[in-house]
């Protein structure tokens, strides 16, 4: 089951920017189904448990603050070949290499602040997946 879905939050920038609508149009359009989905805001604590892996990484503050800064979407989306099929949707982490017609390259600002997160695994899919959700809220 892990295998056909992928987790996603639409982050504070592209909240603030108004890009909600088009963002979900986007992945809707690209094949992806919704299964799980909430507005919501992370905890210092959220976000710090969420990017653990980075804590050691110069930007782990910044990423903090700015992904507690606002409102988020976090979804659990299925598809066939979700997670890798999400990254190509997505596009690569700095917007200035992002392929055209890319998620980030449409709506993200930086590379700190680049609108869309998407799992880099199954595995991490379904950790992500169950930090957000309880088995009730995915349908
Ligand atoms: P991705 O979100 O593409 O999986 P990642 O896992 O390497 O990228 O990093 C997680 C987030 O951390 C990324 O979406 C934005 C932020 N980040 C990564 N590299 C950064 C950098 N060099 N400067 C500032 N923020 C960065
Ligand atoms: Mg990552």
């Amino acid at each position: 089951m892990a295998t056909n879905r992928t987790f996603t939050m639409i982050k504070p920038d592209a909240v603030k920017n108004g890009h909600i609508g088009a963002i979900l149009e986007k992945i809707t359009a690209s094949g992806f189904n919704i299964v799980a989905m909430k507005y919501t805001q992370l905890s210092k604590r959220d976000a710090e448990q969420f990017y653990a892996i980075h804590s050691e990484r110069p930007f782990f503050g910044e990423l903090v603050e700015f992904m507690t800064s606002g409102p988020i979407v976090a979804a659990i989306l299925e598809k066939d070949n979700a997670v890798d099929d999400f990254r190509t949707l997505i596009g690569a982490t700095n917007p200035e290499e992002a392929a055209e017609g890319t998620i980030r390259k449409l709506f993200a600002t930086s590379i700190g602040e680049n609108a869309v997160h998407g799992s880099d695994s199954d595995e991490n899919a379904a950790i992500e997946g169950s930090f957000h959700f309880s088995g009730r809220e995915i349908f």
